[in-house]
């Protein structure tokens, strides 16, 4: 027992992780070392999204910042000055429901936690440079919000605007659509979110619409994310009808994308929120059931009324349109499928050729009238369909342009729309415009005095920043901005005219501070301006942004959107603010559910960053998966780790009594080697390829498996302390570096090098020595083998496959055949299956 327990203390003197990883943060620090300067060329901004502190970073967080920080570490040893910075998302919703389950002021549980946070980080040894440390809740970053707000407002792009919003009764605040998930629910409480008429504050994205679209052909992120957001801002080509009233010719606007159907619609289908409503004069006798459907519908999410489930249902509210292509007169319909917020609220209704038309109108009675069929065929008889008939064809019963077809129909009838006055070609976007006001405390003031006679006035430039009040303040949200409620801070002059005037006393959304929070770390302390053009210009855009898909369509959106508004501002140069974007995977807990805060289920990272340090954690949560996969921690790779670390420590401290000096730029030649050292040469080579390879593609789990496979082909108990084996572990250390930082910098210490390995520059493979990874792959043709191929590993995938197919065996099996498919299964196998002739089998 003794003994035993004894070599377990003579292990663990070996790789002390808690001195080595105390002694490196300490140097680190002291150095200044990942201060990032302005003035070096050859830049690398490196960025994951900062943090809500709404409690202390969890082992989610832990995961999504090691994968920025590897990447920072390696672009260093390319060569490059990077910028790597932090901060604190620190204002909204989740920071002030948490300070009030704790009876805390806000700021105060809010500057605790970034506090606490820090402190965990700085542990966790991350290479941020907390010079340029930004704080979104204090008022040297908030007046800035401000300031944009102005700028936004001076050119008709900050505008206040009464109309229905979403609005969470548990929250008590209102929410932008892109704060209302999938499924009609809140972000935040999860609970449904109603609607109510509200006068807010919007930022007019739907300017930026095209641009936009326009900028996802050119950025370098995920197809996923690019496609989301595509459907998001939601283009759709189309035209504008104008109808009008049958009596008192009120214009009723409609959009459709298919004009070509308009002398087919039977009716008019107004959405119950839609303002039209308030112009038609609803007869008496329908009045009532008018209201009573229209507060019947207003009670249903979005998700609801839009469910191809749900039965279509409305209200016909006696009166009459007028088509103005065909002179017709169609009933006018109050109906739910119809969304106020698209288009212009109102569709023209054709039950032939659109599906939910079709099902109202056989619901209620309506007529069917075909005009579009199949090009030369006979029209639908409307009695006998079943469903909507909505392909483009040939137009038919519509008078003048029966025989146009398709997209030529299309515009034929947009442009004759045009011509006549009552319409045109139209584009509607999907996205709408950003509600950014908030009727909660802990946000940035918005910057707009109502006077009773000036109206909006806008906070003059030297008055900034507006700061939130602080004290007794009761923070309960109510449905009206707590600060509403703060005479000495509400009521102030009006700028303008000096007449007894008010705050608005709403609050700015927080994802306003996060649209542009990555331009303020180029020069976080600058008092006088937003930031220095000249320093945004040199480190931007982002050339790595990291951070959750959960937020394409909400974050990821509104900061292109920012960066446009600023470029056109004259203020940067670019106009799209990260270049690539990678989004991780999340950790999930044993249910399967994303670890987060605000579900209670977090786990700190502590815990196992002393009880097995913090690289040993860092490889265990590399190597459990590709960094884009979602992963239950569950700590099973630390094990495997932390005995790799040990023996590998060992062979460090073996191979350091070399007193030779390595020389880092040395290749060895292949004829100087004796067989056994130029095995491991080329292997060494072949490891330093395909750990950068993977590495680029943030596969750092196959980048870790790369080096072990290497490592066990080392001498397992010590290797010889010679310059061979001490410049093999020179390399091996250098790949490790980023992925695991502390170790490496005191392996390459142990190995006798004074500068941080940070310094050094990363390893480049011998490319004789790669020519050298052959291997063999097997050729099947039909299922049969027919011969092998010797290829280089990376050999890419078609010319493996040239390679099988010119094998003189396989030529001669698939000579004069149609070939179906060939498969390479990578490294292992090139499968040829030919078109078998009917005939050879008969
Ligand atoms: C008549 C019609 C006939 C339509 C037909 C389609 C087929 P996207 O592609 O999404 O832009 N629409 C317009 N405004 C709407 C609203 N506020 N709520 C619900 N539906 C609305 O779709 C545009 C089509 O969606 C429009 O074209 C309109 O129906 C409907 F054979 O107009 B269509
Ligand atoms: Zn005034």
């Amino acid at each position: 027992m003794a003994s035993e327990n004894q070599m377990k203390t003579e292990t663990k003197s070996g790789y002390d992780f808690a001195r080595i990883e105390a002694k490196w943060q300490k140097k680190w620090e002291d150095a200044g070392q990942f201060h990032a300067s302005d003035s070096a060329k050859n830049r690398f901004y490196m960025l994951v999204m900062f943090s809500y502190p709404s409690g202390d970073i969890h082992i989610g967080h832990f995961r999504n910042y090691i994968i920025g920080d590897a990447v920072a570490h390696y672009n260093r040893m390319l060569g490059r000055e990077v910028l790597h910075p932090f901060g604190w998302d620190a204002f909204g919703l989740p920071a002030e429901q948490a300070a009030i389950k704790r009876g805390l002021p806000p700021h105060e549980w809010t500057l605790h936690n970034i506090e606490v946070s820090r402190n965990t980080l700085k542990k966790v040894g991350i290479s941020y440079d907390w010079n340029r440390e930004v704080t979104s809740c204090l008022p040297e970053y908030y007046k800035w919000n401000q300031w944009i707000f102005l700028k936004l407002f001076e050119r008709g792009l900050a505008y206040r605007r009464k109309s229905i919003v979403n609005f969470c009764e548990t929250c008590n605040t209102v929410l932008a659509n892109e704060q209302v998930q999938a499924d009609g629910s809140c972000w935040r409480c999860k609970q449904p979110v109603g609607k109510k008429k509200l006068l807010q504050w919007y930022f007019k994205i739907t300017d930026y619409a095209d641009r936009l679209l326009a900028g996802l052909e050119v950025i370098d992120w995920p197809d996923r994310v690019k496609a989301m957001q595509r459907n998001w801002i939601g283009k759709s080509v189309g035209c504008d009808i104008i109808f009008k009233t049958e009596k008192g010719g009120i214009e009723i606007p409609i959009f459709t994308t298919r004009p070509d159907t308009t002398f087919g619609v039977t009716l008019m289908a107004v959405a119950p929120e839609a303002e039209l409503l308030e112009k038609l004069e609803i007869p008496a006798d329908r009045k009532s059931a008018v209201d009573e459907y229209i507060a019947k519908s207003l009670k249903k999410t979005e998700l609801e009324r839009q469910a191809d489930t749900e039965e279509k249902d409305g209200v016909f509210t006696g009166l009459y349109a007028i088509n103005p292509l065909s002179g017709e007169k169609v009933e006018i319909w109050v109906a739910d499928y119809v969304l106020a917020s698209y288009g212009t609220g109102v569709v023209m209704g054709v039950p032939a050729h659109d599906q939910r038309d079709f099902l109202f109108a056989r619901k209620y009675n309506i007529p069917i009238k075909v005009v579009i069929k199949p090009e030369g065929e006979r029209p639908f008889d409307p009695a006998e369909m079943i469903e909507a008939y909505v392909d483009k064809g040939e137009m038919c019963n519509s008078g003048r342009f029966d025989g146009l077809v398709g997209d030529a129909a299309i515009a034929g009838v947009a442009e004759y729309a045009e011509k006549q006055g009552v319409g045109g070609h139209r584009i509607n976007f999907r996205l709408r415009d950003w509600l950014i006001s908030r009727q909660r405390y802990w946000g940035t003031p918005i910057p707009i005095i109502h006077c009773p006679h000036c109206g909006e006035v806008p906070v003059p430039y030297e008055q900034l920043p507006v700061e939130l009040p602080t004290g007794e303040i009761d923070y309960i949200p109510r449905g009206r901005s707590p600060l509403e409620d703060v005479a000495e801070w509400v009521n102030v002059d009006c700028p303008r005219c000096g007449a007894a005037a008010r705050r608005d006393s709403d609050t700015m959304d927080t994802f306003v501070d996060s649209s542009w929070y990555l331009f303020r770390y180029c020069d976080p302390n600058n008092d006088a301006r937003i930031f220095d053009s000249d320093k945004v210009n040199c480190w931007c855009p982002i050339n790595l942004y990291v951070g959750g898909i959960d937020h394409a369509t909400g974050h990821l959106i509104y900061f292109r959107f920012f960066t446009k508004f600023l470029h056109d501002l004259g203020l940067i140069d670019f106009d799209e603010p990260a270049t690539t974007l990678f989004n991780h995977g999340m950790v999930l807990d044993d249910e399967g559910q994303k670890m987060s805060k605000s579900l209670g289920n977090a786990v700190s990272p502590m815990e196992l960053l002393k009880e097995h340090g913090v690289d040993a954690s860092r490889l265990a949560m590399f190597f459990t998966a590709p960094a884009d996969k979602d992963i239950p921690w569950s700590g099973k790779t630390l094990t495997g780790i932390e005995r790799f670390l040990q023996r590998f420590y060992r062979s460090i401290e073996q191979v350091a009594h070399c007193p030779e000096v390595v020389d880092h730029g040395k290749s060895y030649r292949l004829d100087e080697l004796d067989d056994n050292n130029r095995d491991i040469y080329i292997r060494l080579n072949q490891t330093i390829k395909r750990f950068t390879e993977d590495f680029h593609r943030m596969q750092f789990n196959t980048c870790i498996a790369a080096i072990m496979e290497l490592f066990g082909k080392l001498p397992a108990v010590d290797p010889p302390a010679n310059a061979f084996y001490k410049y093999i572990f020179t390399k091996i250390i250098q790949l490790l570096a980023p992925l695991a930082p502390h170790l490496a910098e005191e392996a390459w210490e142990m190995l006798g090098n004074d500068t941080s390995i940070f310094k050094s520059h990363w390893p480049q493979h011998d490319p004789e020595a790669v020519k050298f990874d052959m291997i063999t792959v097997a050729v099947q043709v039909n299922g049969k083998v027919r011969g092998q191929i010797e290829i280089e590993r990376s050999l890419d995938e078609d010319s493996v496959k040239k390679a099988a197919l010119a094998q003189a065996n396989v030529a001669r099996h698939v000579e004069g055949k149609e070939i179906k498919k060939v498969i390479y299964v990578k490294e292992k196998l090139v499968s040829i299956v030919f078109q078998v002739v009917r005939r050879e089998i008969e």
